[in-house]
């Protein structure tokens, strides 16, 4: 091709948060952002991991050097979602797409900056069945496939009970194949029903609203929707991985 007519291309990062947002917004979720420089209350006090918690060790942190008020980079962005919730009253339905931090080694499957997405929904009435149908009409939507959802027991502070998700292989739709190792389903995301001391920290009475949250990589579902071994080319800027899409 002339190479003065070429068109552009969407990074797929891009492509799926543009197409995470429409879908979500079809389902009454407004899209926020918020800062990735945060406070240690923000990114962990009020989601329920106080300093002397052990669970602290599952975030690798960046910490930053500053004065009185520790600051860091943040590990998820469950902060933007109390800050949503601090200025904005129930019934809530959000979600967060954004950039992530955590210090470890790079490799094939981890970087220390990537993308997550969170969601939050805060009702009267809501439960995990709820969630469950938002996320398959998520999946269905995102891998134009039909797909199932299951939930494995998992543990995380911010949410009680705590669960893992598998979607089933949109390959395969369940019968095996490498995408999903023989097994026919995919590990793809985390969720539960909102901790009462994270309702409580957002000012919301857990005896009126109760709310279900998920979280995962944005780079996985990218990963997986694309067929992209390495997370590292995600970054590397190479217009030939980018000209694929
Ligand atoms: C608020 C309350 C609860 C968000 C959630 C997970 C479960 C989860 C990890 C999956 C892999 C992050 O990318 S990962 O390392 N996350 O499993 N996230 S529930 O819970 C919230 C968020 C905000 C106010």
């Amino acid at each position: 091709m002339d190479s003065k007519n070429e068109e552009g291309h969407l990074h797929p990062l891009t492509h799926i948060i543009q197409k995470t947002g429409s879908i979500f917004r079809e389902m009454g979720f407004s899209v926020a952002t918020g800062p990735e420089i945060e406070t240690e209350y923000y990114n962990f006090d009020a989601l329920n991991i106080p300093s002397y918690h052990p669970a602290r060790d599952m975030w690798d942190t960046f910490w930053l050097k500053s004065d009185e008020t520790k600051k860091l980079l943040r590990t998820h962005t469950s902060p933007v979602q109390v800050r949503y919730a601090e200025t904005h009253e129930p019934p809530i339905r959000v979600i967060v797409p954004g950039k992530t931090y955590r210090h470890e080694a790079t490799d094939a499957t981890h970087e220390a900056q990537f993308y997550q997405l969170e969601g939050l929904m805060i009702e009267k009435e809501v439960s995990l069945a709820n969630l469950k149908w938002v996320l398959e009409t998520y999946f269905e939507k995102l891998f134009d496939s039909k797909t199932s959802v299951r939930f494995r027991p998992s543990y995380f502070p911010f949410v009680e009970p705590g669960v893992e998700i598998d979607m089933s292989c949109f390959k395969c739709n369940g019968n095996g194949c490498t995408t999903c190792k023989s097994t026919g389903w995919i590990e793809i995301m985390g969720a539960g029903m909102v901790h009462p001391k994270v309702l409580a920290a957002m000012k919301i009475d857990s005896r009126k609203y109760k709310g279900f949250a998920f979280g995962g990589g944005i780079d996985r579902l990218a990963m997986l929707k694309f067929g992209i071994p390495d997370v590292r080319s995600l970054y590397h800027s190479d217009l030939r991985l980018i000209n694929q899409f």
